[in-house]
């Protein structure tokens, strides 16, 4: 339970940090948070083994935070600098880390789907065991890849758990001015994959679903897995602060979320001590990571055409 707490709580601190420095113009990339989303990704990552891959969207820190990925790298990747997980290129939308299995993030509303499947497909042909998530917004639910790379991995049998986190919204618009239906899964199923839906406002349950689906998934080889995960984005689509006075949403509406909150009713599971030492760990670690970015050299001219091509 610590392990969790402290996932949820470092995403949490750090994405809060974040918003804290945005408005300095220190930060050279969007950034959309996933405040109030934390416990998908780390109900997902904790069930996953170091072997496993994932691959995401721009919403990305809680994911790439969760697997493992280096705060110090992805901090200095914000700011635009070369020690940055992507050598200062890709920015908050697109973070790498192959070392601790996060493939790639992208701005391309469901460009990583295809991605995943392709993995799965090699993992397969070469006879590994590890396990691939696929982690996507609801709105990637209305490209035409989503349905092409659903079908290619039933059709092949492949280890990818298919992870929607269902916010409601893509941008500004609702989910019920986009689609016909609320049954994302009821689609997904009719590809011939067990899909279920739950509520990601409790992280030790998200954790325990995710554990089911990707044990089943290595153990039974039964091919891919689909999660709908309903969750509720706390601030705006992109940038530090929040949005209710746009009038697409509600405070009203955000509230219960807020007041559901994973991290906070975790931590109050916690000894308060144990808690505190937690939490004091990760100022340091948040503040260490900082000073890091900050101190970290911008690419020099030779990198813009670095890593574009590869060599024959
Ligand atoms: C292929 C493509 N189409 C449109 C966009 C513009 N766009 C950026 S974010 C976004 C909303 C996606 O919503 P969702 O998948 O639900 O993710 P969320 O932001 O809610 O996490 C859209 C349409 C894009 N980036 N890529
Ligand atoms: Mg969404």
């Amino acid at each position: 339970m610590a392990r969790l707490y402290r996932s949820m709580r470092r995403i949490r601190r750090v994405e809060e940090e974040i918003a804290r420095l945005y408005p300095t113009d220190r930060i050279k990339s969007p950034v959309h948070l996933s405040i109030g989303q934390e416990a998908v990704s780390v109900g997902l990552c904790e069930a996953l083994r170091p072997d496993d891959v994932v691959f995401g969207t721009y919403r990305g820190h809680a994911l790439y935070l969760a697997k493992g990925g280096d705060l110090r790298q992805m901090m200095a990747e914000l700011y635009g600098k070369a020690t940055g997980c992507a050598r200062g290129k890709g920015g908050s939308m697109h973070l790498v880390d192959v070392g601790h299995g996060i493939m790639g993030t992208s701005a391309v509303v469901g460009s990583t789907i295809p991605q995943a499947v392709g993995y799965a497909y090699a993992l397969k042909v070469r006879g590994r065991e590890s396990v691939v998530a696929s982690v996507f917004g609801d709105g990637a639910v209305e490209e035409g890849v989503f349905h092409e790379s659903l079908q290619f991995a039933v059709l092949k049998s492949l280890p990818v758990l298919f992870v929607c986190e269902n916010n409601f919204y893509a941008i500004h618009a609702p989910l019920a001015e986009r689609q016909p239906f609320d049954n994302i899964c009821a689609r997904a199923r009719s590809y011939g994959l067990p899909a279920a839906r739950l509520e990601a406002d409790d992280v030790l349950r998200v954790h325990e679903r995710m554990a089911e689906a990707v044990h089943h998934i290595r153990r039974q080889r039964a091919g891919p897995q689909f999660l709908e995960c309903r969750t509720y984005r706390w601030r705006e689509h992109v940038g530090p602060g929040e949005d209710f006075d746009l009038g697409y949403r509600s405070r009203e509406e955000a509230r219960p979320w807020v007041e559901r909150d994973s991290c906070r009713r975790l931590g109050a599971l916690l000894e308060a001590p144990a808690r505190a030492r937690i939490d004091a760990a990760i100022e340091a670690e948040i503040e260490d990571a900082v000073r890091f970015a900050e101190e970290s050299p911008f690419p020099g001219p030779e990198e813009l055409l670095a890593d574009l091509f590869k060599e024959a």
